[in-house]
């Protein structure tokens, strides 16, 4: 405790000493004061750890969006902070508390997984700071503060598509396996629902933990059960390994259909599946193929600034997080007051990389177009070609019943 302590008063005298030199600064300066026209956006991402990837992707589109935008909107000098929360959730709160008290952030955003981001809706609610989710996807974390606003997905949003076109196109008998925590369980709820609305049945349901992820054994339990296909979501980063391991079981081999949302063939890690992925169909809001000027602006920016690294879904909700805070500030005239910039944001749209976007104003959560998307091989490379459109999903669950 003195050890903390003592590092408040140097903090104290360090403030101090950052404003005598601000000050005497000002005196000599003809402007009027800066401190006022930075715009702070603390960004808490997973940088290290088994959803690093996650973090990459959202940092470098972000940085993009500034490099295209510049660094100046509404009179305003954007400032982006980024901290390591290395995916673990005490982490995140304790990065959000140090960004509202010590660096005066405007907006808090990133989150790389729910618990994450759920860490962090106390803190947003207790500072009025509005929190953009830009990676995570369970659907009630925009129910759990008033400050929440989302610019990734849902689950339910990206899962329903399928259930519809499995059950459309003669797919009777399903298994789901799917990561046992948020995103997963609404995965695997929404599927059974709208697939046995759809009249398909389901035969199992398998969930394999978050952490240190081995599928064999339920990979052989799903094999066992002989459906028609086995529907799989693991969050983005695991779905190189998962999908490894259903070729080695031979699921594929048995003829039953690999079906998922997309984030199991993440534009990130696409390429290292192997052929064996050609032909597997998704549902999802993104791929980095999606056919429009805006996306390929996109993908060409990004792939210049990252040594030729693909951008993912998670790429283009940290864009599109920036998109908003941009879009934000262009409405208030520059005032970053935490209820003014939330209210601005609230029923925003814009074409997106991944097409058009709003944000609900009821819910503060994302409304997309949602995409079926066939895996194929192009010019050596594989990618999620889209070849058909849901357009303008709303997640389900938070619509009034
Ligand atoms: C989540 C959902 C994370 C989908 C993901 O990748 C994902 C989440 C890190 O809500 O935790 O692809």
């Amino acid at each position: 405790m003195p050890g903390n302590n003592q590092r408040r008063f140097l903090m104290k005298d360090l403030k101090k000493s950052v404003l005598g030199a601000a000050a005497a600064t000002f005196m000599f300066a003809a402007a009027p004061a800066v401190a006022d026209d930075t715009v702070k956006v603390g960004l808490i991402l997973p940088m290290t750890g088994a959803s690093a990837s996650t973090g990459r992707q959202i940092e470098a589109a972000a940085r993009l969006y500034i490099a295209e935008h510049g660094s100046k909107v509404a009179g305003k000098t954007i400032e982006l902070i980024i901290k390591d929360d290395a995916g673990v959730a005490d982490q995140s709160k304790r990065l959000a508390q140090e960004l509202v008290v010590n660096d005066k952030v405007s907006v808090l955003a990133g989150f790389g997984l729910t618990p994450l981001a759920l860490a962090v809706g106390p803190i947003a609610t207790q500072a009025k700071v509005p929190a953009i989710i830009m990676a995570a996807g369970t659907a009630m974390i925009v129910d759990t503060s008033p400050w929440f606003v989302r610019t990734s997905f849902t689950l339910p949003q990206n899962t329903i598509p399928m259930a519809e076109w499995a059950a459309k196109n003669g797919i009777k008998k399903v298994v789901t396996l799917v990561s046992d925590y948020g995103p997963g369980l609404d995965a695997e709820k929404w599927f059974k629902t709208k697939f046995e609305a759809s009249g398909g049945q389901i035969i199992d349901q398998l969930r394999s933990p978050l952490a240190n992820p081995d599928f064999a054994a339920f990979l052989q339990k799903a094999k066992d059960d002989k459906p028609d296909a086995l529907f799989l979501f693991v969050p983005s980063g695991q779905g190189a390994v998962l999908m490894k391991q259903v070729v080695e079981r031979g699921l594929v081999a048995d003829g039953i259909k690999i079906i998922g949302t997309g984030d199991v063939t993440d534009d990130d890690l696409i390429n290292g599946m192997g052929d064996a992925v050609v032909g597997m169909i998704t549902s999802h809001n993104y791929s980095a193929d999606h056919n429009s000027p805006e996306n390929k602006a996109f993908v060409a920016n990004f792939l210049k600034a990252n040594g030729n690294a693909r951008p993912n879904f998670m790429a283009v909700g940290g864009y599109d997080g920036m998109a908003l805070v941009y879009k934000a500030l262009e409405k208030t005239g520059g005032d970053a007051t935490g209820a003014k910039l939330l209210d601005a944001m609230k029923g925003l749209s814009w074409v997106s990389p991944r097409g058009p976007i709003s944000v609900d104003p009821e819910t503060r959560d994302i409304v997309q177009n949602v995409y079926i998307r066939k895996v194929e091989k192009k010019d050596g490379a594989l990618w999620n070609v889209e070849f058909d459109t849901l357009a303008n999903v709303k997640d389900p669950s938070h619509t009034p019943k």
